[in-house]
């Protein structure tokens, strides 16, 4: 997908800070972090929206779960906890439209969230 932001991050077109990386997913620090921590994780394969994820994705969306506990273990967020969330559309604030799971941790968070 030509114009898509997180795509770009992916082909290293545009620059980021980029915390993993394997042959399913990456991940970088957002550019306006909620958090002490706040990563992304993206698919290396675009998928618009939570809507447009097939049963094939089913393991890649799984793995971004697994990849994002992975860096809240390496940064000491286990114990005391983390969300991780992913908006669809525009009602949950969607802004980038390439799935992306939001790892926030480092303070505590309040339920429901705005
Ligand atoms: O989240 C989209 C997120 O993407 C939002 O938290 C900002 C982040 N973002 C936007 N541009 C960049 C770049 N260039 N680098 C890193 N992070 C970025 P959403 O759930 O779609 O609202």
């Amino acid at each position: 997908m030509s114009n898509c932001l997180f795509c770009k991050i992916r082909d290293g077109l545009i620059p980021a800070r980029v915390v993993h990386r394997d042959d399913v997913c990456m991940a970088f620090e957002d550019i306006n972090p909620q958090a002490p921590t706040h990563v992304v994780f993206i698919p290396l394969k675009h998928i618009p929206t939570v809507n447009d994820i097939a049963q094939e994705d089913r393991e890649a969306v799984g793995h971004l779960y697994t990849a994002a506990a992975q860096v809240a273990k390496a940064r000491g967020h286990s114990e005391k906890g983390y969300r991780l969330v992913m908006n669809c559309n525009d009602d949950a604030g969607q802004t980038v439209f390439h799935i992306h799971l939001h790892l926030i941790a480092g303070r505590p968070m309040g339920w429901p969230p705005g």
